[in-house]
């Protein structure tokens, strides 16, 4: 009996021992003294305790070393809030680093891939021009291929800014955006639902490819929607089989055709109307904590 005993609280003392422990391998400072200020504060992740690098770091837990902002949300969260040109490499790119101009507004960093505040830049640019980006810091599109890269490294969000000719200041957001690759001719995969006070007909390019005048991916035969409206964009049916006789404009509200032609479609020809197209993360990160069950 005294044997029994003796097993028994020598069970509970294993027990409480190995409860101990656990709450101690969770003890980051204790068991895993990590030595850069860069390590995850969670000694667990996916049920495997060991130092981390924080997201934006690499390295093995205990020396992390900065990694290239994938966006502007990236420079945003380590603590720049001033708007400006700011160097990136989204994940996979395979080329060099480049510059981006970002927006720090709305509680995040914007990554502007559109801008118009003049004519100086004509957007009537062909199949080369719009993939590889054009324009300068003042009108400019930042190119398909990057578009397409950064827009699948995350969720995203969609946003237009617009003053239009007549002044009146307008915004679009729409909860969801990604650019598919080249081989399916950048069509615009996603698009989200739309909040605010510009037009919605963008909701017509969710599903179409990308044309250009030298690149008829619309849905309209015999028709080319890229060289009738001189503006690369994600064109559909719609607007070209509505808009024989118009060219579609940079944003504006006007006639009945206009609506559906020009309301969303912001390479058109320039008339006066400014405004950027910008995309920032639409989701909050999804964070891996320590849980009971995974402690043991
Ligand atoms: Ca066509």
């Amino acid at each position: 009996m005294e044997r029994k005993k003796f097993v028994q609280l020598f069970h509970l003392a294993l027990i409480l021992i190995d409860m101990t422990d656990a709450g101690k391998l969770c003890d980051f400072a204790a068991k895993f003294p990590c030595k850069g200020s860069h390590c995850l504060p969670s000694p667990c992740k996916n049920e495997v305790r060991q130092c981390y690098c924080n997201e934006g770091y690499e390295g093995d837990g205990e020396t992390c070393v900065s990694l290239p902002y994938k966006d502007c949300q990236d420079v945003y969260d380590a603590g720049h809030r001033q708007d400006g040109v700011y160097t990136i490499m989204p994940t996979g790119w395979p080329g060099l680093p480049f510059d981006v101009s970002c927006k720090m507004e709305n509680g995040g960093g914007w990554t502007v891939f559109q801008r118009r505040t003049d004519g100086s830049t004509s957007f009537f640019q062909n199949w080369t021009a719009y993939k590889d980006g054009f324009g300068d810091s003042r009108n400019l599109w930042l190119g398909n291929e990057k578009l397409h890269y950064l827009t699948n490294q995350r969720n995203y969000k969609l946003r237009f800014d617009i003053t239009t000719s007549n002044g009146s200041a307008m915004y679009a957001e729409y909860q969801e955006f990604q650019i598919d690759s080249e081989s399916s001719n950048y069509t615009m995969n996603k698009l989200g639902i739309r909040s605010g006070t510009t037009g919605y007909q963008l909701f017509r390019s969710k599903g179409e490819q990308f044309s250009t005048h030298d690149r008829d991916n619309d849905a309209c035969g015999n028709f080319n929607c890229a060289e009738k409206h001189k503006s690369g964009w994600w064109h559909s049916n719609t607007w070209c089989s509505k808009c024989y006789d118009y060219y579609c404009d940079h944003f504006k509200l006007r006639s009945s055709c206009h609506t559906l032609c020009t309301m969303d479609n912001l390479n058109g020809v320039y008339n006066g109307a400014n405004g950027e197209m910008i995309f920032s993360r639409s989701d909050e990160r999804v964070r891996t904590y320590c849980s009971p069950s995974s402690l043991r």
